[in-house]
């Protein structure tokens, strides 16, 4: 007995040392896995770089070693200068949370496999557009820290002679701030606002009612309707009487790093064209199908100023934007506008049944591409054809089938890609914004699986995911407040000026960009593409946050979610 008991201590102090020597494995940045984590049923794939390491341990949070398994050596990745190898433990999908050791001498960061693992992520990823809420308080009930005061009542904002006016003041209230600067853009609004009614129009209940906490919350319908909601309001401010839509609603300058209550520069509605008014007249008639449900009314009014929009850009079929020379922000300046044209009408044929739409789109075919940088000037044929897949219904056969080989086939060039490329992902171009390319193919991949149902696509969307939240060459979780190697200075002026440590959080950061056109006060640490980020505030070219880095995260998110269950 005594003999029994002895043995029992001894063991537990053998146990107990053994975890402690665990624990003392430091954490190495070299190892870069997704830092939120897995689904049991998830593909599961992390790298090692910067030394040749041999096999490694999947470690529970009481140091037992509940799977082995050895690299393979996937080679230089030119893009990041580094030797990559790969481990791979996909077929452990028992629910805890977990570290990998390498060859026993150092470990990740910690990451979970469970179920809904997105959940919480995808969720601050919708709710970091509420707290991008012109012309209205976040207040503390549901803003919590990030509570602040109103800025940018924009209800007498002055006409720049670009407008087209000379006199007057337009009312137009509402809508999120563009990114880390003040502006309010129909380009981006439009795109960014499109890609998550894509999400809605596949999975209507993917967020319910009070999911988010927002002032619209408990109104009966999904607080992701209610925050859409708000940005397309304040688009149909910005359409002039004639059915033209004004580019932008900014000051002549970027401000200073201030909060929203401190700005104080005039408000101009500036420029009016062929991009801004395709895209209003395609994210409204997207709208107004979805909307039909919900609000009737609404619905026809969207359809009917959507329309009017259409025959502007028909009659106005060639106006460019560029800034004018006394005007500094954002430019989203297009000249081409096939592809808008093309969105435009798939939007429009889908919700008016119009046939003269389909015309258009079948005298008008777009080349099945993914032009990458620039989402919101080039994924908006993109957008078009998404939409006409998922109402494949209103479709001749033919023409749905074309449209559906051609999207494979550009899903599958995307899976090549992640097949060749050392790090698993389908991206070897870094430019501003490179986040949201990155997303956007995975939002390509997840419609391919919504065609076929097939693994491959799923699978290769979550090697992305995995990615923005830790395995990339930088070792950064990409999105604010998640993962343990974090986002802390982006440049977004309401989480400089807040007073607050973190930043908020839900946003995506743009991500690695080889042109680095910050300002020479950015330092980068290293000359390679993949590399070229760098979290400080000033790094507006690498660490802005933008409506359109975000709304990718949220289709893929969402998808995810409702997908992997
Ligand atoms: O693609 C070319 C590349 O071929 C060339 O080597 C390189 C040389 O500098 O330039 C590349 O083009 C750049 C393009 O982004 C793609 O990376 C442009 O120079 C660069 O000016 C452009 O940046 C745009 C940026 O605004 C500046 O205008 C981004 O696309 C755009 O997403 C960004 O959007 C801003 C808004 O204007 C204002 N609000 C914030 C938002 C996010 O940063
Ligand atoms: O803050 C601005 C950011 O939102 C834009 O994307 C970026 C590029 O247009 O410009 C930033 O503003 C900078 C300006 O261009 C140059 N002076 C410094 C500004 C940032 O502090």
């Amino acid at each position: 007995m005594k003999k029994g008991i002895l043995f029992s201590i001894l063991s537990l102090l053998i146990i107990v040392s053994c975890t402690s020597e665990k624990k003392k494995i430091p954490v190495s940045e070299s190892i870069r896995i997704n830092q939120i984590g897995f689904y049991p049923n998830s593909i599961k794939q992390f790298v090692v770089v910067d030394s040749i390491p041999t096999s490694f341990e999947v470690l529970d949070e009481q140091g037992e070693v509940v799977f082995e398994g050895k690299f393979q050596d996937n080679g230089i990745w030119e893009q990041s200068g580094e030797h990559v190898f790969l481990g791979d433990f996909s077929s452990f999908n028992k629910v805890g949370t977990y570290v990998i050791v390498v060859d026993k001498k150092e470990k990740s960061y910690p990451f979970e496999i469970k179920q809904e693992i997105y959940n919480e992520a995808f969720k601050a990823s919708i709710k970091s557009f509420y707290f991008q809420r012109a012309s209205m308080p976040i207040e503390e009930q549901y803003g919590g820290i990030y509570k602040r005061n109103v800025g940018h009542l924009d209800d007498t904002c002055l006409f720049h002679p670009s407008s087209g006016k000379n006199e007057g003041t337009l009312n137009s209230p509402g809508g999120w701030y563009d990114a880390g600067d003040y502006g309010k853009y129909i380009v981006n609004a439009a795109l960014s606002t499109g890609q998550m009614l894509n999400l809605l129009e596949q999975f209507p209940t993917v967020v319910q009612d009070s999911a988010l906490n927002i002032p619209e919350s408990g109104n009966g319908i999904s607080d992701l309707w209610d925050e859409l909601k708000y940005e397309l309001d304040w688009m149909l401010t910005m359409q002039d009487t004639d059915g033209g839509v004004y580019h932008k609603l900014t000051g002549k300058n970027f401000s200073g790093f201030i909060s929203p209550e401190d700005y104080n520069l005039d408000r101009y509605i500036i420029g009016k064209g062929t991009a801004a008014t395709l895209n209003f007249a395609a994210v409204l008639a997207q709208a107004s199908r979805l909307y039909k449900n919900i609000d009737s009314v609404w619905s026809q009014k969207a359809l009917d100023v959507s329309e009017k929009a259409w025959d502007w850009a028909v009659k106005n079929n060639n106006v460019p934007f560029a800034n004018p020379d006394d005007v500094k922000t954002g430019e989203y300046g297009d000249a081409e506008f096939s592809d808008d044209f093309y969105w435009a009408a798939a939007e429009l044929y889908i919700s008016s049944k119009n046939e003269k739409y389909l015309t258009y789109l079948q005298e008008n075919k777009e080349p099945y591409i993914h032009q990458l940088t620039n989402s919101w000037k080039f994924f908006v044929r993109n957008m078009g054809f998404h939409s006409l897949l998922e109402n494949k219904d209103v479709l001749a056969e033919d023409f749905a089938n074309e449209l559906t080989n051609d999207h494979l086939k550009l899903a599958d060039d995307i899976l090549e890609k992640i097949s060749k490329n050392p790090y698993k992902i389908g991206l070897n171009l870094f430019e501003w914004g490179s986040n949201s390319d990155v997303l956007n193919q995975a939002m390509i991949l997840c419609i391919a699986h919504r065609l076929t149902g097939e693994e491959k696509y799923i699978e290769g969307a979550e090697q992305i995911t995995d990615y923005i939240f830790g395995k990339n060459a930088t070792g950064y979780c990409f999105l604010t407040g998640f993962g343990s190697k974090k986002v802390l200075f982006p440049h977004h002026r309401p989480s400089h000026s807040d007073g607050i440590e973190n930043p908020i959080p839900g946003f995506i950061a743009g991500g690695p960009n080889k042109d680095r056109q910050d300002s020479a006060e950015v330092t980068y640490e290293s000359d390679f593409p993949a590399k070229s980020y760098m979290d400080v505030q000033p790094s507006y070219a690498s660490n802005e946050v933008c409506l359109n880095w975000n709304a990718p995260a949220v289709y893929v998110l969402g998808y995810l979610e409702q997908n992997r269950k």
